[in-house]
């Protein structure tokens, strides 16, 4: 199982939220990933979620996605559990990805909830709005949202017959996500953290690559 953060596209240029240029140090979260927030000003989270649209078509997989996509072509059954919304694993080739905080390519009517997938950058309507003429949102996970049901039921799966874990790009801090390295090792997983420094999860993993996804999963 390879569980994802951020950090795992930081190298292909797309920022990560809580670094340096995250975007949790210009922005707060809760003017920008909550219901609340787009209730009050549906326009102002849409150009925030259009700019990373807009910025991630001109982005591509890194050596990380790319050797991670070619384990599961090597290795039986090797499950990508992300927490990124970028589309970046699908994009290197892996198949068997399962998005925890939802797919930015996605978006949602909020009157009819009908989703689809929507690759317009920029958008040529914000919000965009859909055929029952209801607002749609991103199809993401925002802040005090649950998380899809069934990926959540198959992420725990995967986690819970793992042998092998790698942790690869996440500070570790957002919940239930970040509770799934715990649970892989409390069934007897070895986990490997990459990452460029110590997180919460550190003191609890067997073995921390310290330094750059692309780099040391180039050289592994
Ligand atoms: C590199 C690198 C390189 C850099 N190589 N490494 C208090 C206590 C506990 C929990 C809570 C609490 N208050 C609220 C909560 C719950 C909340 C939560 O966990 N908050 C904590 C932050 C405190 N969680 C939720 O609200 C979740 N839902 C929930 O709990 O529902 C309950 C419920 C049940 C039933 C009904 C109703 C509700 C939902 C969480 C949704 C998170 N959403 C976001 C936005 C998604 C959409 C979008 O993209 O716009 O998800 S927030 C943001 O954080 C995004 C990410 O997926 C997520 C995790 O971030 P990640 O990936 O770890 O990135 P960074 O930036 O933090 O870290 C990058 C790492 O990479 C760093 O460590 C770098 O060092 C490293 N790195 N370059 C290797 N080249
Ligand atoms: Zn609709």
């Amino acid at each position: 199982m390879v569980f994802t953060g951020a950090g795992v596209s930081a190298e292909s240029g797309v920022p990560t939220f809580r670094g340096e240029d995250g975007y949790w140090k210009k922005y707060r979260p809760e003017d920008l990933a909550t219901q609340e927030a787009f209730a009050r000003n549906p326009k102002l989270v849409w150009e925030w979620y259009d700019f990373r649209r807009s910025l991630l078509s001109t982005k591509k997989p890194n050596p990380a996605h790319l050797r991670i996509a070619e384990w599961e072509r090597c290795f039986q059954s090797v499950h990508v559990v992300t927490q990124n919304v970028d589309g970046l694993h699908q994009r290197a080739g892996s198949q068997k990805v399962h998005c925890l905080h939802g797919d930015i390519w996605v978006t949602q009517c909020t009157a009819c909830g009908q989703s689809e997938r929507n690759l317009q950058t920029p958008l040529r309507e914000i919000p965009p709005r859909c055929r029952c003429g209801g607002i749609q949102r991103p199809g993401v996970v925002w802040f005090g949202e649950p998380l899809p049901q069934d990926v959540w039921r198959q992420a725990e799966q995967v986690c819970a017959g793992a042998e092998l874990m790698f942790v690869i790009g996440t500070s570790a801090v957002v919940y239930p996500a970040a509770g799934l390295p715990s649970l892989a090792k409390a069934r007897g997983c070895f986990v490997v953290e990459i990452n460029l420094e110590p997180t919460e999860f550190t003191a609890r993993t067997d073995l921390f690559l310290r330094g750059r996804a692309g780099e040391l999963l180039g050289a592994l």
